[in-house]
C-alpha cells in the first residue's frame, strides 16, 4: 500500500515538472524584468566586471569564469577534462594531471566550487571543486587560474558532498553518494544494508595549498548528498545530508523514499582531528592518486598513495550525531552566523531548521531518539529551529544575504523564494526560467555574504534563447537582490551544466592574477631559454626536439633525419615576454590536440610519423602581421634510412 501511494506521488511530481515548465514558459516571459534592467547589467566596452563567477561545469568536467553583473564569460578552466583549446591533459606536461588509480581518466563531472578563505571570509587564493564520477578534489590557483593539484578520494563513489571549506581552509571535505562495500570487494548486491559504507574523507589543506588526506570517516551507507561546514560557534563541526537511510539498493527512487525523515550528520571534526593527532584510528589499505603540477618546472607529477587512516565514529565519543530531518533532505546550507542548519527536503513543500545551540544542548541532555548503527540520533524537536511553511515544491539549495534573509531553489514549483531567518516568514518569490537547481550568492555560504547580486542556475532552458537544435546549453539568471524583492535582470547561457558556482568580489583576486611567466624561471626540462639553445637529439627511435617561438618564426623550422617509426617530442617554449602573445604549435596527422604556448611557458607533444614525406607544422594563434608565415617543415625518411638530424 504505501509502495503504491509513493509511486502516485512520485509520479505526480514528476508530471508537475513537465507541466510547470510548460504554463512558465506560456505566461509572459518578460513579466518578472525590471525596466532599467539593461542598464543595470551593462558594462561598457572596456570596463570590467563587478564580481568573478565560478560556475562549474558539470558534465564537461571543467570550471567556467563568468563576470557579474554582465554574464559575459571570460574564461574555461581546464580541471578534470582533456581541453584541445590550450593542450591540457593532451601535452606530456599536463597528462599526469588526469592519472588515477584506475588508469588515465580523461573526463569528470565537476559539481561543486568553493573558494578557500580565511576567518570565515572569502579569501580568493585558491578555488577547489570536486569530481563526481571517479572520486576527485581539484584546486585551482586564483593567481594562474590553472589546476594545480588533483587528489583521488579512495574507498569512495559518488564523491558528491564534495567539495566544501573549513572557515580557515583548514580541511577540503568529500563525502561519499553511493555506499559501497569498505574497502571494495566482490560481494552480493543484496547485501548492501549494515555492510556497504559511505566513508566521509577530511582533506587538510597546507599553508601552499597542498592537500592531504588526514582521516577517512566510515559512516554507515546513508548516502551523504551534500553538506556545508559550520562557521562562527559551529566552526569545527560539518553537516552532511543523507537520503537513503533505507540503504535501498534497487529502485532507490521508491526504496530510499520509504522513511518520512531521513539525517542530517552532525561531525565534530576538531574532535577526531584531535583522536588522531593522538595516533587513533586505523590504517588500511588505499590505492589512489596524487597529481601535483609545479609552476617551476611546469609538469605535473603523480605519485601513488597506498594507505588511508580510518576512524570509526563510534569509536570517537561525541563525535557524530543525527539529526532527523524530513523528505530525503538534499542542500544542507549553513547561515553565515552558524547557528542555522538547513535542511532542503527535496520531496516536501515546507523546509526544516535546524538550530545549532539547540543541537549542544539537545547532546547534552542526551535528548536522544535511539541510535542508527551505534550512532545517537538526537529527537526531531530538540534541534528543530523552525519551518519555513510553503515555500514552494522540491527545495534543493539554500544561500543567504548577510542581511537575515535566506533564499532557496524549489526545482519543481520552479522559483526562488527569499526568506527570512529567525521568523520563517516567506518574503518574496521569483519564478526561474526553468527548474532551478542551485543558486549563488557571492560569498553568500561564507560569513561574508556579498549580497547584491543573486544567480540561479536552471536545469531547463527550452525557449530562452535562439533555437540550437535538441541539444541546449543551460541556462542562468541573474537577480539583483539588494532590494525587498528580487528583481531579474538577465539571462545568460552557461557551459555544460553548472550545478553550484561560487562567486568573489572582483578586487580580491584581479591584482594579482599572474601576467606572465618568467623565462629566467623557467626550470622546465626541455626548456631552450633563447634560440642559440635550440636542437634535436636521438635517443633510440626517441628524438627530442627543444624548440622555440618568437613572432614571428619557429626555430628551428627544418628538420631532417627524422624516420618512420620514431616518437618525435615537440619541447616548444614561448620566447615573448609581453603579456598575452601566445604561440600555437600543430603538427599534421598528430594524434594529441594543439599547443597554446604562453609567454615564457615550455609544451610539449609527442608526434609517432606513419608516412614519408615533408610534412608540415604550424602556428594555432594569429599572433602578429606575419602569422601565416610561422610555419615549419619536417623531413620524415623511411626507416632504414641514413640521413642525419639537421636542424
Ligand atoms: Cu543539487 Cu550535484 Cu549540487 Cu546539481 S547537485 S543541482
Ligand atoms: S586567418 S585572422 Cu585563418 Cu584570416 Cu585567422
Ligand atoms: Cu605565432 Cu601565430
Amino acid at each position: 500500500m504505501k509502495n503504491i501511494f509513493k509511486i502516485a506521488v512520485l509520479g505526480v511530481l514528476g508530471l508537475f515538472i513537465q507541466s510547470c515548465g510548460n504554463d512558465a514558459s506560456s505566461e509572459g516571459k518578460s513579466g518578472a524584468i525590471t525596466s532599467n534592467a539593461a542598464e543595470r547589467v551593462y558594462v561598457a566596452p572596456g570596463e570590467h566586471d563587478e564580481y568573478y563567477a565560478f560556475l562549474s561545469g558539470g558534465y564537461s568536467g571543467n570550471l567556467t569564469v563568468y563576470g557579474l553583473p554582465s554574464g559575459r564569460m571570460l574564461k574555461e578552466i581546464p580541471v578534470f577534462s582533456q581541453f584541445p583549446t590550450n593542450g591540457y591533459g593532451y601535452s606530456e606536461e599536463t597528462v599526469p594531471m588526469l592519472n588515477t588509480s584506475f588508469g588515465f581518466v580523461p573526463w569528470g563531472d565537476s559539481h561543486h566550487p568553493d573558494i578557500s578563505q580565511t576567518e570565515g571570509e572569502l579569501d580568493g587564493r585558491w578555488i577547489f571543486i570536486n569530481e563526481n564520477n571517479t572520486p576527485r578534489i581539484a584546486r585551482i590557483s586564483l593567481e594562474t587560474f590553472e589546476t594545480e593539484e588533483i587528489i583521488e578520494i579512495p574507498h569512495s563513489a559518488g564523491n558528491h558532498s564534495s567539495s566544501f571549506i573549513t572557515e580557515n581552509t583548514e580541511y577540503v571535505v568529500a563525502g561519499t553518494r553511493f555506499s559501497v562495500p569498505y574497502p571494495q570487494k566482490d560481494m552480493a548486491i543484496d547485501q548492501m544494508k549494515g555492510n556497504f559504507k559511505g566513508p566521509l574523507t577530511f582533506i587538510a589543506v597546507g599553508e601552499d595549498g597542498r592537500m592531504n588526506i588526514d582521516f577517512q570517516l566510515k559512516m554507515p551507507g546513508f548516502n551523504y548528498d551534500l553538506s556545508h561546514p559550520g562557521r562562527g560557534d559551529s566552526h569545527g563541526w560539518f553537516f552532511f545530508t543523507t537520503y537513503n537511510t533505507e540503504e535501498a539498493h534497487t529502485m532507490q527512487e521508491v526504496n530510499a523514499s520509504q522513511n518520512d525523515k531521513d539525517f542530517i550528520a552532525a561531525v565534530n571534526w576538531k574532535k577526531i582531528q584531535e583522536y588522531v593527532k593522538n595516533g587513533g584510528g586505523e590504517e588500511i589499505d588505499a590505492e589512489y592518486a596524487h597529481n601535483v603540477f609545479d609552476h617551476s618546472t611546469q609538469a605535473a607529477t603523480t605519485t601513488m598513495k597506498n594507505k588511508v587512516l580510518t576512524v570509526d565514529p563510534r569509536e570517537v565519543e561525541g563525535a557524530v550525531y543525527f539529526m532527523p530531518t524530513p523528505k530525503s533532505p538534499h542542500g544542507c546550507d549553513v547561515d553565515p552566523s552558524g547557528e542555522y542548519i538547513v535542511g532542503n527536503g527535496k520531496l516536501s513543500t515546507d523546509l526544516t531548521v535546524h538550530s545549532f545551540s539547540k543541537m549542544l544542548t539537545a547532546i547534552e541532555n542526551k535528548d536522544f531518539d535511539g541510535d542508527a548503527y551505534g550512532i545517537p540520533v538526537l529527537n526531531f524537536d530538540s534541534t528543530l529551529a523552525g519551518t519555513v511553511k510553503e515555500g514552494g515544491l522540491g527545495p534543493l539549495h539554500t544561500e543567504f544575504d548577510g542581511k537575515g534573509n535566506a533564499y532557496t531553489t524549489f526545482f519543481i514549483s520552479s522559483e526562488v523564494v527569499k526568506w527570512k531567518l529567525g521568523t520563517w516568514e516567506v518574503l518574496d518569490r521569483q519564478p526561474s526560467y526553468y527548474s532551478v537547481g542551485h543558486l549563488m550568492i557571492p560569498g553568500g555560504n561564507s560569513r561574508e555574504p556579498y549580497g547584491k547580486y543573486m544567480i540561479s542556475m536552471n536545469k531547463i532552458t527550452k525557449d530562452r534563447y535562439l533555437p540550437t537544435g535538441p541539444e541546449l546549453e543551460h541556462s542562468a539568471q541573474l537577480y539583483d537582490i539588494s532590494g525587498e524583492k528580487m528583481e531579474l535582470l538577465l539571462d545568460f547561457p552557461t557551459h555544460g551544466e553548472p550545478h553550484y558556482a561560487a562567486g568573489i568580489p572582483a578586487d580580491k583576486i584581479k591584482s594579482k592574477s599572474k601576467k606572465i611567466y618568467r623565462l629566467d624561471e623557467n626550470k622546465h626540462k626541455y626548456a631552450a631559454i633563447s634560440e642559440s639553445e635550440t636542437k634535436m637529439e636521438r635517443d633510440g627511435n626517441e628524438v627530442h626536439v627543444y624548440m622555440t617561438t618568437v613572432r614571428s618564426h619557429f626555430s628551428p623550422d627544418n628538420l631532417e633525419g627524422i624516420k618512420v617509426g620514431d616518437k618525435v617530442f615537440f619541447h616548444v617554449t614561448n620566447l615573448e615576454q609581453d603579456f598575452d602573445v601566445p604561440h600555437g604549435f600543430a603538427m599534421i596527422g598528430a594524434n594529441t590536440s594543439e599547443l597554446l604556448i604562453m609567454p615564457g611557458q615550455t609544451k610539449t607533444i609527442t608526434w609517432e610519423p606513419k608516412k614519408e614525406g615533408v610534412w608540415p607544422f604550424y602556428c594555432t594563434d594569429f599572433c602578429s602581421a606575419l602569422h601565416q608565415e610561422m610555419q615549419g617543415y619536417v623531413r620524415v625518411s623511411g626507416q632504414n634510412s641514413n640521413v642525419p638530424l639537421k636542424w
